[in-house]
């Protein structure tokens, strides 16, 4: 598809840092008012690896479970491809200024898929980064293992998510925001709040 047809924004932040910008009732309100497509790259792997015939499936989950990053192949066709998917949905109508706008949630997680996406594919508008501490994360996280039914929701993998995190995805957001492309939102407070700073960081960039 055409790079110059589509606006992005990546959204990053530790494990269950809490992207609510790409999610719930919160995201549906977002990607009404803004006119986004949302997707997750956690997402499309667990869809992968649940797909019947898929080749990939078995090594997803071993990588999921373990909390390290899937082989950025993988992960960057199958974005490449449901962004080529919607793109062709809504040909002609949809979008607005005619233009696809993206949230791509949870990617890039590593410098050689960020480097990649944006040579190869396009280049983010901005990087939306939610922060909270690990504690506030592992709270949150272990809440939602009651009812997530996700292989990597428990202690020692949740462990191992943030220490990936840390060696891996936060040299991606200081590249970005050597290029100035990074909104920080302190994602600590209540959703309701969060949302509200992270809507209005949206609007300044669509201003
Ligand atoms: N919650 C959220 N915000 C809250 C708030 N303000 N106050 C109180 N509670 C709040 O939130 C987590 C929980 O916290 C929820 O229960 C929520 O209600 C509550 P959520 O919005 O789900 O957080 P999120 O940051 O999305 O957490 P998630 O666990 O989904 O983040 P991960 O980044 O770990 O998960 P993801 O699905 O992106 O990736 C999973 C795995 O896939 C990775 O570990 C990796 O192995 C693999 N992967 C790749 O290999 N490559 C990729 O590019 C992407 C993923
Ligand atoms: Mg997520």
């Amino acid at each position: 598809f055409d790079a110059q047809k589509v606006t992005v924004i990546y959204v990053l932040g530790g494990p269950g840092a809490g992207n609510v910008i790409g999610k719930g009732t919160q995201c549906s309100k977002l990607v009404d008012a803004f006119g986004f497509c949302h997707l997750s790259a956690g997402d499309l792997l667990r869809e992968e690896q649940n797909r019947e015939g898929s080749q990939y499936g078995e090594m997803i989950r071993t990588y999921i479970r373990e909390g390290n990053i899937v082989p950025s192949h993988v992960t960057m066709k199958l974005l490449e491809n449901a962004m080529a998917g919607e793109m062709k949905k809504k040909t002609g109508d949809g979008w607005v200024d005619g233009k696809g706008r993206f949230l791509i949630d949870g990617f890039p997680r590593k410098l050689d898929q960020a480097i990649g996406f944006d040579e190869t594919v396009c280049l983010a508008s901005l990087v939306i980064f939610f922060n909270t501490s690990e504690d506030v994360m592992l709270q949150r996280l272990l809440e939602r293992a009651k009812t997530s039914g996700r292989e990597d929701d428990n202690v020692e993998t949740i462990r191992k998510r943030f220490r990936t995190y840390n060696e891996q995805t936060m040299p991606v957001i200081e590249h970005y925001r050597a290029l100035n492309k990074v909104a920080e939102i302190d994602s600590t407070a209540a959703v309701e709040e969060v949302y509200h700073v992270a809507r209005a960081t949206v609007t300044k960039l669509f201003s």
